[in-house]
């Protein structure tokens, strides 16, 4: 029920300190922007004062049960009673205030309001250096790379949404990598997502930090990778094949047909080309399998390479090409004996023989995972028919 037009959600654990005056701000924002509106102060077990001082300001405070700050705001916007949602943090970081700012794009249409604290100004240590200049920076270009969102500070406390995108999300992170969640899912559901400049001041609390640096960098990088297959396999993947199938076509082609030229080029490349070729070829295989798992396990999320994989695999035909492939290696294989111990091929020159047998060897094991990679996406896409 959206009674209301805003509702300000603050994720707020043992934070007596500063709370009273985020309450206080976030109150002031609302009446600023001329919305109606209410202030929800999100707690999963606090042991301070937070509670009663939130309430007695005039918030409304949500219990939430279990542990995290993902937990605590997914259960004060479902408690939310506005059609838009402003997030912010309670140490004091964020100016709740300027939730007019937010609403301001969320009214024009915008699903998703990112805070850009790098556009908004970051007070002197507000931010660790190692932070500010490495974990967000990296964070966001990973964002960007996968998800192309466009957005320029991914880890911003402070955020807008509409009551309908966070229906339509459907977040389940229970952690900080909420955050992250938000950004992934919006970008595949192909939400509008905007930005705002947003301060942010040195937090006035007491207490260490919720935040686990490397742990929950990670667990953001995690997130990430985890939602794009395609970028965590079929790209590194496609890379290696094509670096791989380069050196080899390179190699093989001088050998046929122009033996004399760049004579640097020798049997390590080959052996090289190999390398990545068969590195690339186990990626690409698990990648299949990844992104028809994820397709299965999220498919309103998901994007036209897992959707066409899902369309077009077929247990039979993954089988029959990498039997062929398979096949054609071996027979390839077959000179080597034939041509020893019988007298019914010819010996090849030396270099011609090492490329053969390269690509003799690149058949059978592109086919034989073939082969494998085919029966575990079976296993997959079979099971829901
Ligand atoms: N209710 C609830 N709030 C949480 C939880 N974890 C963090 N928060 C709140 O989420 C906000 C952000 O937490 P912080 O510890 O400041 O994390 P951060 O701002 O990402 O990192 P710092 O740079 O260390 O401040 C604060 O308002 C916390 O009180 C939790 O488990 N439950
Ligand atoms: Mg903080």
């Amino acid at each position: 029920m959206a009674d209301l037009e805003l509702s300000v959600v603050i994720p707020a654990l043992d934070e007596e300190k500063t709370i009273a005056d985020c309450v206080r701000a976030a109150l002031a924002g609302i009446a600023a922007s001329g919305a109606t509106g209410e202030v929800i102060v999100a707690d999963n077990g606090s042991r301070d004062r937070t509670r009663e001082t939130a309430a007695a300001l005039g918030a409304r405070v949500v219990p939430v049960d279990g542990r995290g700050y993902g937990r605590a705001l997914r259960g004060g916007f479902c408690a939310a009673r506005g059609r838009f949602l402003v997030m912010g943090d309670a140490d004091g970081s964020y100016d709740l205030a300027l939730s007019p700012r937010f609403l301001e794009r969320l009214r024009a249409g915008a699903d998703l309001v990112m805070g850009n604290r790098y556009r908004g100004g970051i007070a002197p240590g507000a931010m660790p250096a190692l932070n500010r200049w490495l974990g967000t920076p990296v964070l966001t270009g990973i964002m960007n790379l996968l998800f192309s969102t466009g957005i320029g500070d991914v880890n911003c406390g402070m955020r807008g949404l509409s009551r309908d995108a966070f229906q339509r999300l459907g977040l389940k992170a229970d952690g900080m990598e909420f955050a992250t969640e938000m950004v992934v899912k919006a970008s595949l559901l192909g939400l509008r997502v905007d930005e705002v400049p947003c301060p942010l001041a040195r937090d006035r609390r007491d207490r260490p930090p919720h935040l686990r640096r490397w742990r929950d960098g990670w667990r953001h990088l995690r997130f990430m990778l985890l939602f794009s297959p395609t970028g965590t396999f079929l790209a590194p993947g496609a890379a290696l094949c094509a670096l791989g199938a380069a050196a080899l076509a390179a190699v093989t082609a001088r050998d046929a047909f122009w033996p004399a030229a760049a004579p640097w080029l020798g049997s390590r490349h080959a052996l090289t080309g190999l390398l990545f070729w068969l590195t690339g070829t186990s990626v690409l295989g698990l990648g299949a399998v990844a992104q028809e798992a994820d397709y299965q396990d999220r498919f309103d999320y998901a994007r036209p390479t897992a959707r066409f994989l899902h369309e077009t695999f077929r247990l039979e035909r993954g089988l029959v090409l990498g039997a062929s492939l398979t096949l054609l290696g071996l027979l390839a294989l077959a000179y080597f004996p034939l041509s020893y111990y019988t007298t019914l091929l010819p010996r090849g020159a030396d270099a011609l023989r090492l490329d053969l047998a390269v690509a003799a060897i690149a058949a059978t094991l592109t086919g034989v995972q073939c082969v494998f990679a085919s029966f575990a996406l079976g296993l997959l896409t079979l099971r829901v028919k």
